[in-house]
């Protein structure tokens, strides 16, 4: 079966693409191998660490959101989350008023997400209040990207994005993929030494590096994993660990949140704590004064 991935389309099981991100709930209680396969891999996946009850809440209070907003084709069951042609995105990313309601808070802020993050740093975390709350309609995708460009101004070491399905999200609705390995191969030394310093705000790039999963793979190394996500499950991987989502091929959108976790003693970055995080406040302000990715890239040699 070949499924598109961005500007591409792989065959699963062959070079560049497999739909197997293994999970680690069997180290659940064994901190030492929980850093191990961090280490090895770049990412932690826990199955059904979040009470699916929950989760399918908190996509109903998304959902009524996004229907109010014009976003569903009226008719249809909202818990599917059918597009209505011709309707712009859902506001939803980084809006108090819906991923802070109870129903989403209590899944993004789950007590089973602060406690296996806090036995994983044996110590206190904090979340950023700021959330990622995203609704991606066919056919789109997000290119390959480390996150430390948009969240660099704290830990950057112990800072880990998690991000969350909110409902079964098979690999057509356009999951998460991560080019396993990208965080440690040699093959990516020059990226993280180059495009892993940049911050959008200050820098005024794109943050996607690149929509072309396969150049990865063909000179740095490493291979796309994926895998189909069900209610409940949670992918936890850090700032270099590269990654994008696959075209979403279905009806439906795709709805997720990706959030952060790290120390509370660890510095943070401010643009995504308080009351109303500043969020990015500089990129895209003066689209005129952006920096082009393909001329960065060639002036780097990556
Ligand atoms: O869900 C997506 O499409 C992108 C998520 C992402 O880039 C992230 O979790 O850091």
């Amino acid at each position: 079966m070949k499924v598109p991935f961005g500007a591409r389309e792989f065959e699963i099981g062959g070079q560049y693409l497999d739909v197997k991100l293994r999970d680690s709930n069997a180290l659940m209680d064994d901190v030492p191998a929980m850093h191990a396969r961090f280490a090895e891999d770049g990412y932690l996946l826990f199955r059904n660490l979040i009470d699916r009850a929950a989760v399918l809440e908190g996509r109903q209070a998304i959902v009524t959101e996004m229907a109010a907003q014009g976003t569903l084709k009226p008719g249809t069951d909202p818990m599917e989350a059918i597009p209505q042609p011709g309707a712009s995105y859902a506001n939803l990313m980084g809006r108090k008023p819906i991923t802070h309601q109870p129903a989403v808070r209590n899944v993004l802020e789950n007590k089973n997400l602060f406690g296996i993050l806090e036995k994983y740093f044996q110590q206190p975390v904090l979340t950023y209040d700021y959330k990622w709350l995203r609704a991606v309609r066919p056919p789109d995708n997000t290119g390959a990207h480390f996150d430390v460009v948009y969240m660099g101004r704290g830990t950057t070491t112990n800072l880990r994005t998690c991000w969350i399905p909110f409902g079964d999200v098979p690999i057509e609705h356009g999951t998460l993929a991560l080019c396993v390995g990208s965080h440690r191969l040699p093959g990516f030394q020059k990226m993280r030494e180059t495009y892993g310093k940049m911050d959008v705000d200050r820098d005024r790039v794109k943050g996607w590096f690149s929509n072309d999963p396969a150049e990865f793979v063909d000179k740095c190394g490493g291979k796309w994993q994926t895998t189909n996500f069900s209610a409940g499950d949670v992918l936890i991987f850090g700032m270099y660990t590269l990654h994008a989502a696959l075209n979403n091929t279905s009806d439906r959108y795709r709805i997720s949140c990706d959030v952060r976790y790290q120390p509370a003693a660890d510095p943070v970055d401010d643009r995504w704590i308080g009351e109303n995080p500043k969020a990015h406040y500089a990129w895209y302000s003066e689209p005129e004064k952006m920096v082009d990715m393909a001329e960065l890239r060639a002036k780097w040699g990556v």
